[in-house]
């Protein structure tokens, strides 16, 4: 609070009854169908006495200097309000206390307000701007990830699962591709996931993406046929062929050692194991 004099408030009354109808504030509209037409302006001032009051209305510089108590925009005769003429339309209003009379001695800081006057029977009587912005609730950005994950000996990526997962290890999102590898999750909020494919028989594929203001990240990967015994290190190795070999010539084989998907366990998917023999996992996605 500044020590000089000070115009704390502008008030609207009415000149009748100098009965207070609102201070008035910056981007007020005044409806003069439904408030008194007898209306005076008022400048409110800490102290309450101060040397003067110069007011600036309209585009006049200074319109007003009230030197006695109350400072009134029109003026008062021994405090009995002179009527404001207020025509409809926009008004601009700053009022400047003074520590000596008629605008002299040092100025306190100017308090200017626009407000627009109306005539609306059906408005309210004062129409007042939210002083506090409504807060925009915050628009969360989402992005996809999109991919292509194929299987090393098969036709079909359709036994693969993508898992996403968050840095707690909290599972997001899972989802298996279409027939031809591609994959996409949307509405995956800006941040950085661990995605995993697997598939049984193949090395698993794991890595870390980030995704930024809602883009889409693409990822590719291929698993490698060849990990047949679950749970064993993550090479393929001797004991991967044996668990295959233990299912050699199988119709209706499982899909750990039916690489390539064809419903039989066959040279075929020995040679895949061949291929990709002590290639360990997790692989990377490229
Ligand atoms: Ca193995
Ligand atoms: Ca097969």
């Amino acid at each position: 609070m500044p020590d000089g004099p000070t115009v704390v408030s502008l008030s609207l009354l009415n000149s009748n009854t100098a009965e207070l109808l609102t201070d008035i504030r910056d981007g007020d509209i005044l409806n003069l169908s439904v408030l008194p037409q007898t209306v005076a302006i008022r400048a409110e001032t800490a102290p309450d006495v101060v040397g003067s009051v110069a007011f600036d209305w309209d585009g006049d510089s200074p319109f007003k200097v009230e030197s006695i108590a109350p400072y009134a925009l029109v003026g008062d005769s021994n405090g009995t309000y002179n009527m404001l003429s207020l025509p409809t339309g926009i008004h601009s209003l700053a009022a400047t206390a003074y520590t000596g009379p008629d605008a002299t001695g040092e100025a306190g800081p100017t308090l200017a307000v626009t407000f627009e006057v109306i005539r609306d029977p059906d408005a309210p009587a004062i129409q007042r701007p939210n002083p506090e912005p409504t807060p925009t609730p915050p628009v969360l950005v989402q992005g996809t990830l999109e991919g292509l994950v194929q299987l090393s000996h098969a036709q079909t990526a359709e036994s693969v699962t993508v898992t996403v997962t968050d840095a707690n290890d909290t599972v997001l999102a899972s989802t298996s591709p279409e027939a031809d590898g591609s994959i996409s999750m949307p509405d995956m909020p800006d941040g950085t996931y661990t995605v995993e494919a697997t598939s049984p028989g193949y090395l698993p594929v794991s890595g870390s993406f980030t995704i930024e203001a809602g883009n889409t990240v693409n990822i590719t990967a291929t698993l490698l046929a060849g990990e047949t015994a679950p749970g064993d290190p993550l090479v393929i190795d001797e004991l991967d062929v044996i668990t295959f070999a233990g299912m050699y010539g199988q119709d209706n084989a499982p899909t750990n050692v039916d690489f390539n998907r064809d419903g039989r366990v066959t040279l075929i998917d020995l040679r895949a194991i061949a291929q990709n023999i002590r290639a360990s996992g997790p692989l990377s996605w490229q």
